[in-house]
């Protein structure tokens, strides 16, 4: 039987082992949107993962959303990158860029002056984003003209050249919550009546085109992608999930990705989500992706382990427990006690709360 704990090789990337640190929001970039000194030292700390995804980062100013979050659209973005994949590959760790556009969820503070967020269709989220003052309501869309499209696919290429360029094993494109792929592909978000919306096949077809992009560029070994085919998260809704990703998975399956992530219910909460009054099944997709699986959402020591040992999963990702546990992996391989999470110090701030968690000896010192 497979082991959490095992080695595994997804695509180009050979893990140590099948605990993946999540891709994690933590607002502390620093000025022109770069990687701080102190993510180095915050990465760093979590090399033991078998995989590190990195937190959200944008492929273009505007793809921002979210107050001091970090780019890769920047020479000065990609260089202050550069100590992050050193630091991790030289404790024999692996790290990949998640590659980010918001879309509609963001804020005209946020953005270069006089541009609004762009969106499949111009309809506002229900939804807050943090701003210099606070939580405020996302601003109004505008929708995409269909001539901008082919501009956006060619954002995530060169985001993700640049990416390799900054040391990174990788990207992970972030298909999921809400942000501007998951518009394009449910018709909650996307109204639009070109090739483009309407049909599941035309609202897939931006997701498909920029994972085109990023695997010719990088390669598809090192590619992988996240999905959240049950979220409410970004207020968007779909009337048929199932076919919607079974579609995707079906065509991102002669690609031959690195993986697809997914994330199991709703982000950071409920794992029992039901569309339709069914609930989604994961297998269902995974069997039409014949792509590597990693899985995402509320695992804890057993339900990780056993996912692995019955092959439900190939691969877990930790969010929150790999925010106060930087030695995660070991934690769990030797079943020993965990730091507790200060839910304060998540989202912006300094060193507090971001590399003060102690690691396993210091604990028992
Ligand atoms: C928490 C806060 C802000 C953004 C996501 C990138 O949900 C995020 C995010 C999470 O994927």
């Amino acid at each position: 039987m497979p082991s959490l704990f095992d080695p595994i090789r997804l695509g180009e990337l050979e893990l140590a082992n099948r605990v993946v640190m999540a891709p994690l929001t933590r607002n502390r970039a620093g000025p022109g949107q770069t990687a701080a000194p102190m993510a180095v030292t915050y990465y760093a700390q979590r090399a033991s993962a078998g995989l590190i995804i990195s937190e959200a980062t944008q492929v273009h100013p505007l793809g921002q959303g979210y107050l001091d979050t970090p780019g890769i659209h920047s020479r000065e973005q990609v260089e202050s990158w550069k100590p992050v994949t050193r630091a991790v590959h030289e404790r024999g760790g692996k790290i990949v860029l998640q590659l980010w556009h918001v879309g509609r969820i963001s804020h005209v503070s946020l953005l270069p002056a006089g541009e609004v967020p762009v969106a499949p269709s111009a309809l506002a989220a229900k939804a807050k984003t943090f701003t210099k003052d606070g939580f405020v309501d996302v601003s109004a869309p505008r929708a995409l003209a269909l001539e901008e499209l082919p501009g956006i696919a060619d954002q995530y290429r060169v985001a993700a050249r640049h990416a390799l360029e900054a040391g990174f094993d990788g990207v992970e494109v972030h298909g999921a919550n809400g942000y501007l792929l998951d518009q394009f592909l449910r018709d909650g978000a996307n109204r639009r009546t070109d090739a483009y919306g309407g049909s599941i096949e035309n609202r897939a077809r931006l997701l498909l085109e920029v994972m085109r992009a990023v695997s010719d560029e990088i390669g598809a070994g090192r590619t992988g992608l996240r999905l959240s085919p049950m979220t409410s998260f970004g207020d968007l809704g779909d009337s048929d999930p199932q076919a919607l990703f079974g579609h995707v998975a079906e065509q991102l399956a002669p690609l031959g990705l690195a993986y697809l992530h997914l994330i199991e219910g709703e982000t950071g909460g409920s794992r029992e989500v039901t569309a339709n009054g069914k609930p989604f099944d994961y297998q269902a997709m995974r069997t039409r992706a014949k792509t590597p699986w990693m899985v995402n959402n509320g695992y804890d020591r057993a339900l990780a382990i056993d996912a692995v040992a019955d092959g439900t999963a190939d691969v877990v990702a930790f969010g929150r427990p790999f925010i106060s546990n930087p030695d995660l992996p070991r934690r769990l391989r030797e079943d020993a006690p965990m730091n507790a999470l200060d839910a304060d110090t998540l989202y912006g701030g300094g060193a507090k709360g971001y590399t003060d968690y102690p690691a396993l000896e210091r604990a028992a010192a």
